[in-house]
């Protein structure tokens, strides 16, 4: 490929070379994320990737400059295969190379990657690429650009987009517009039809169906919420909060700060029983939560979600007549309560895998429909090509039974407010109150259905995080010797009780996780566990007992 002789000459020139010693690791669910000054040289690199990849895949691949709920000053740049799902596995480590190569070897490098993969250079690559809002996006946009331009590739600036809106256009494309349309406005089209269609707010004498005050986390879906609005009509009231226009990105509010700090974010006005919800600061999660009369802040996450929607499309499917097979996918921070519930009073089967988009949207492409979602509030829904056609081949039929007929209708429109490409905040909003409408339920009924066990989390500082190795999904951990030992010894002394801890993939720390009857026995719990952690996996800085 003699385009890649100008990558040398760019950085000969001294453009987009590599400027620090350390090495970047490309993790598996985030690509790669640091301080957005860090970061031009590295974008130059992943839009190199992304050419090689889409000639790979012999199709169009997305690139997404965001650092989701990082704070501002932070950024990063993930890349999105075809059907709007993460980058293959087998390509990380090509990934990480190509990252961390010196720029001497760099034209190397990507030789060897084309030659690894057996990549037909000749295949006229096609990238899609958005950011979201922080300051730093559009400078990291322009070394994007400066590496696709080289290649005389197809690119498309989507500007400001949503990470799930991105990951839609891609998918629109390669589906050649059966999947949708790969515009904004498709988007919007698509899922508001849909949407309206359960909804049916003519009915209604031009009152709101109903109603939802949005947290934006000073993000990018403030913006597109705004945009989405103009198109529901009167089946839901959207009040947007934090929508940029002062606040900071993350700062105090979205979506992870409330899960974690699980309190109601700054600049919402949270009124008794309305319903809340957080977006991230890319708009691929979301959580619910209100104040009941009592002045409590309870608080709707993503084991919430999942419940709700798999309970629903579960009697869907089955008024539907469809012997379809539906599935939770969840992570080990799913709350004890949610995986009971689901298996015990929804009866249907759940699995836990890995921390990390990619790992519940894989699994959950075994089911016929595939509910997933980390308790963090980010999860969609997978109808397999099967379960699509047997739900239209119903709904389409001319004779049969009309009850079994309007559930498969019904589904049909439900296929079509969901983005199944990611998890998605505005997607899931209008899933969730798509589904709350269908049941006449409010956010308390709705949380009312198991309680979950109190739970917390805490980091820990180590020197070296992957010292922590984990099996089992990460719940627990082969090494360093000794500490699942130690965390079972611990938990056995509490009740109802479950703790797991993990490297994290997106910060130089170690997580862990605790759960128990009551929030003191779980704060408890997981101080305990952290201060195992810190004892037995070299721990750095303060040591947590001061943070207990
Ligand atoms: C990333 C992942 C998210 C995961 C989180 C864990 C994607 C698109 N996002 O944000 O799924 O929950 O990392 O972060 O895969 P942690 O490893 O720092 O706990
Ligand atoms: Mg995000």
């Amino acid at each position: 490929m003699e385009e890649i002789s100008s990558v040398s000459v760019i950085l000969r020139r001294n453009i987009f070379s590599r400027r620090t010693e350390k090495t970047f690791n490309f993790t598996e669910s985030a690509g790669f994320r640091g301080k957005a000054v860090d970061l031009d040289w590295i974008v130059f690199r992943v839009g190199l990737l992304s050419v090689l990849y889409s000639k790979y895949k012999k199709a169009t691949v997305g690139v997404m400059i965001t650092a989701s709920h990082n704070p501002e000053p932070d950024n990063g740049v993930k890349v999105v295969g075809p059907m709007g799902e993460m980058m293959e596995g087998s390509w990380e480590l090509s990934a990480t190379e190509l990252i961390n190569s010196r720029d001497e070897d760099l034209e190397l490098t990507l030789q060897q990657t084309i030659n690894n993969f057996c990549i037909d250079a000749t295949w006229p690559a096609s990238v899609y690429f958005a950011r979201d809002t922080r300051p730093s996006s559009p400078m990291l946009a322009e070394a994007l650009c400066k590496a696709l331009e080289m290649f005389h590739c197809t690119v498309k600036d989507y500007g400001i987009l949503s990470t799930p809106q991105l990951h839609y256009m891609v998918r629109c494309d390669n589906t050649h517009g059966s999947y949708g349309v790969p515009t904004e406005a498709g988007y919007y089209e698509k899922l508001s039809k849909a949407f309206l269609a359960i909804m049916q707010p003519e009915s209604n004498k031009g009152q709101y169906i109903a109603s939802v005050m949005i947290d934006g986390a000073n993000g990018v879906g403030a913006l597109k919420a705004a945009d989405i609005s103009k198109y529901l009509k009167h089946s839901l009231s959207m009040s947007i909060f934090n929508d940029g226009s002062h606040g900071k990105l993350n700062y105090k509010c979205g979506a992870d700060h409330v899960k974690v700090s699980q309190t109601a974010p700054e600049g919402v006005p949270v009124e008794l029983a309305a319903r809340c919800l957080s977006f991230d600061g890319d708009a691929d999660r979301v959580v619910y939560y209100y104040i009941d009369e009592g002045g409590k802040f309870s608080l709707l996450d993503g084991d919430k979600i999942a419940t709700l929607v798999a309970g629903f499309l579960n009697e869907m499917v089955v008024a539907s007549g469809l012997n379809l097979k539906l599935g939770v996918v969840q992570t080990a921070y799913a709350n004890g309560s949610s995986t009971n519930y689901i298996s015990n009073v929804l009866k249907v089967p759940v699995s836990c895998v890995s921390t990390g988009v990619k790992h519940l949207h894989h699994r959950a492409a075994d089911y016929d429909v595939g509910v997933y979602f980390e308790a963090n509030g980010h999860g969609t829904v997978l109808f397999s090509d099967k379960a699509f056609n047997m739900i239209r081949k119903i709904s389409n039929a001319e004779s049969g039974d009309t009850c079994q007929k309007e559930a498969a209708d019904k589904l049909l429109s439900f296929v079509d407010v969901v983005n199944q490409t990611v998890g998605d905040a505005i997607s899931d909003m209008l899933l969730v109150e798509a589904i709350l409408h269908e049941r006449g339920w409010s956010i308390q009924q709705w949380n009312d259905l198991y309680n979950d066990l109190p739970n917390r989390q805490m980091k820990v500082k180590v020197r070296e995080r992957t010292v922590i190795v984990t099996t089992d999904a990460e719940r627990k951990t082969t090494a360093p010797a000794g500490l699942q030992d130690r965390i079972d010894e611990i938990v056995s002394k509490y009740p109802v009780a479950r703790a797991f801890v993990r490297p994290s993939g997106t910060e130089d720390i170690v997580r862990v996780y605790a759960e128990s009857d009551t929030q003191e026995k779980a704060d408890s719990l997981a101080c305990k566990v952290a201060q195992a952690v810190y004892d037995m996996a070299g721990g750095d800085g303060d040591r947590p007992a001061e943070l207990c």
